[in-house]
């Protein structure tokens, strides 16, 4: 049976699963779709799935009974008021990351999906499903390359918009490192430090950048990542890991190399929708096909949560330059199977 989808937030990744969801991907399609920015989901709309209703807030969306499954792809902000109320209609949802801006938002939503007792929270993670990261963890987990000793990471934009400010470089940017990292090596962080490199004269005046992020796992793994947002050469995702016996690194996308005019080179990628375009057909039909089962296969809330309070933790550690501790409560059961 066809899964029937509201998504929330018509912007740029909202449209971008709209035109998976509807037509791209098996089993599924959109029949609802809101944005406080109506004229965004009435666009949205005619360019992608002209039948789907619209509505005038998140919240009458989720009601709609035709609504099986939400997708939740407006600002970070609103995403915990739409995943509770999912949740309390006891829908499926798909949250684009970050599940919440705050741990202890992120710990409301564990709470409720817990005490609904069935899984219904996924959060959007995508590089879990990236080919590379992939094959790195494959070579990771098997061994190939002994215990990983360290990590030596990139995560760099070649420009952000007016509105990227503030810690937007932790909450809205590493934060992919935080989840795939910790997938990678199959280990959660004790700790967090941030040290601020010289500030680039293309960044923004509330904007620190670039900086260097310190990471260390309960089995003493220790994982730099520099956040470079305004480097104006491309998307840049790098990631090594160094092993007891070996390194392994992210292979990088194809790109043709050339030779000409008396250089040797290859293209870098300028736009993050296209460097992981793959991850998110493969996330989204794997949410489908598990959401039609009655599952939930990809990143839980728990993942989002424990992203949280990493990210609070780097956000503190880059406000006052000390060594962060990143304390968790305990996971509950319900999250460990
Ligand atoms: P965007 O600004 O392009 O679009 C967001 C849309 O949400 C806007 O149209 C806005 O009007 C709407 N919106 C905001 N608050 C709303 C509310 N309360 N109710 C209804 N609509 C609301 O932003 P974007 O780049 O599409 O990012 C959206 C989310 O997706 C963010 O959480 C972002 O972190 C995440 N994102 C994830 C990835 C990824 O690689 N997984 C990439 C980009 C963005
Ligand atoms: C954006 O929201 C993303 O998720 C991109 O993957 C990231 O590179 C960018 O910095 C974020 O703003």
């Amino acid at each position: 049976m066809t899964l029937d989808i509201g998504v929330i937030g018509t912007g740029a990744i909202g449209r971008e699963h709209i035109a998976r969801l509807h037509g791209k991907l098996a089993g599924s399609r959109i029949v609802a779709l809101n944005d406080m920015d109506r004229d965004s989901a009435r666009a949205a709309g005619a360019a992608l799935c002209p039948e789907a209703r619209l509505h005038d807030s998140g919240q009458a969306l989720i009601a709609d009974p035709a609504v099986k499954a939400v997708v939740v792809a407006s600002w970070g902000p609103s995403h915990e008021e739409f995943v509770l109320a999912a949740i309390a209609a006891g829908k499926p949802v798909f949250c684009e990351k970050p599940l919440a801006t705050t741990a202890e938002a992120c710990l409301r939503i564990v709470e409720a999906e817990v005490a609904a007792g069935r899984p219904l929270v996924q959060v959007g993670f995508m590089r879990r499903y990236d080919a590379g990261y992939r094959m790195l963890k494959e070579i990771v987990s098997t061994g190939r390359i002994g215990a990983p000793l360290m990590l030596h990471c990139a995560h760099r934009n070649p420009t952000v918009p007016a509105h990227y400010t503030g810690d937007m470089g932790i909450t809205d940017t590493f934060i992919h490192e935080i989840d795939v990292l910790r997938w990678l090596v199959g280990n959660d962080y004790v700790s967090a430090q941030v040290i601020k490199g010289r500030k680039s004269r293309h960044a923004g005046p509330d904007l620190e950048d670039p900086y260097l992020v310190i990471l260390k796992t309960r089995s003493g793994i220790v994982i730099d990542t520099e956040i470079f947002v305004n480097c104006q050469f491309g998307y840049d995702i790098q990631c090594q890991v160094v092993g007891e016996d070996g390194a392994a690194s992210l292979p990088e996308p194809p790109a043709v190399p050339m030779r000409q005019a008396s250089m040797a080179s290859s293209a870098i990628m300028m736009d993050w929708k296209l460097r992981f375009i793959d991850s998110y057909d493969v996330e989204l039909q794997e949410w489908v096909d598990a959401t039609r089962q009655g599952r939930v296969t990809g990143p839980t809330a728990w993942d989002g949560y424990f992203a949280a309070v990493t990210s609070d933790a780097c956000v503190e550690a880059k406000r006052t330059g000390q060594i962060v501790a990143i304390d968790a409560v305990e996971a509950p059961d319900f999250y460990r199977s």
